[in-house]
């Protein structure tokens, strides 16, 4: 049967912040979760996930999660060890303990961001490209898409790993031109994502249809997504800004671009 209680951490920040409006008009009862409190959402569940017991009960008796909480920039490895290594470790442990049978995991492109940017007329860059992470938080996710394969093929557990490029309500960069997930396509695949039929460990790109998209989204089609946006119509503005990407500078070299040079960093 389709999930009907979803679980969804990180409520607070950016993305869930989208989603917490967004996932309910197909049908989803959210059940919050953050290290902070949801601003609007008296019942949403303030914990770390750090914390075992709290996140057994917060997984207790969904039907999916929709995993967005974690550090969402670069950060010292202790900070990313914490909250993304270990703290999505004892999400998939909660989960498999309550017997939550799918987990959508918010990866990201800089899990392969040292991926040469493909220029104009070069193929798309396959799911299953080397992982080439661009920072500590880039190996987080790399570990994240690890862990739930091991979790699928050791205890059933699926997951799509959603591999973001930038899902912001407007992309603010040429280079966000190639990456942006708009809010409603964002939706769009995390939906597609909770209730495909059989999944096991799937992992997707999670943008639009942008024209200038740098990466293949089949594997997100196969689950049923069908984006509806393209962030072309922004171009003219941003490219007028900004300028086109350019090849001699090393921030746009690479899926990650700044990542990969000057990543900004987790403010906390
Ligand atoms: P964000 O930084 O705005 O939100 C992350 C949320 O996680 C925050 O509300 C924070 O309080 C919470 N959090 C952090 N550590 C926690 C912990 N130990 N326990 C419980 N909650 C904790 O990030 P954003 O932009 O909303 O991203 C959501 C997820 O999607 C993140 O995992 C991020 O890495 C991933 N992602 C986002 C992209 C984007 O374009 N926004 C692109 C690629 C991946
Ligand atoms: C990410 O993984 C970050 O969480 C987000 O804030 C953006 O910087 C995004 O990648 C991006 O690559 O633009």
């Amino acid at each position: 049967a389709a999930p009907r209680t979803v679980l969804l951490t990180g409520a607070a920040g950016g993305v869930g912040t989208l989603m917490r409006e967004l996932l309910p008009r197909y049908g989803y009862e959210l059940r919050l979760l953050d290290l902070v409190p949801v601003e609007g959402a008296p019942d949403a569940i303030t914990a770390d996930l750090a914390d075992k017991d709290a996140l057994r009960a917060a997984v207790r008796g969904v039907d999916a999660i929709v995993h967005l909480a974690g550090i969402s920039l670069e950060s010292s490895f202790e900070n990313v060890l914490r909250a993304n290594i270990e703290g999505t470790y004892h999400l998939y442990e909660a989960a498999r303990e309550e017997g939550v049978r799918r987990i959508v995991f918010a990866s990201s492109n800089h899990a392969v961001g040292f991926t040469p940017r493909p220029r104009p007329g070069d193929p798309l860059i396959p799911v299953d490209t080397p992982r080439r992470p661009d920072t500590y938080y880039g190996l987080s996710k790399a570990f994240g898409e690890d862990l739930a394969q091991l979790y699928w093929d050791r205890h059933g557990l699926e997951t799509v790993s959603v591999r973001i490029g930038s899902c912001f309500p407007e992309p603010t960069s040429v280079r966000m031109l190639s990456v942006w997930m708009s809010p409603a396509d964002g939706a769009r695949l995390f939906h597609a994502a909770l209730t495909a039929p059989e999944v096991g460990h799937t992992v997707v790109y999670g943008s639009s249809a942008n024209s200038r998209l740098w990466w293949d989204l089949s594997s997100a089609r196969a689950l049923g997504y069908e984006p509806r946006d393209d962030s072309e119509r922004y171009a003219e503005k941003l490219v007028a800004e900004q300028g086109e990407l350019d090849d001699s500078d090393p921030d746009h070299a690479h899926l990650g671009g700044p990542f990969c040079t000057s990543p900004p960093m987790w403010p906390r």
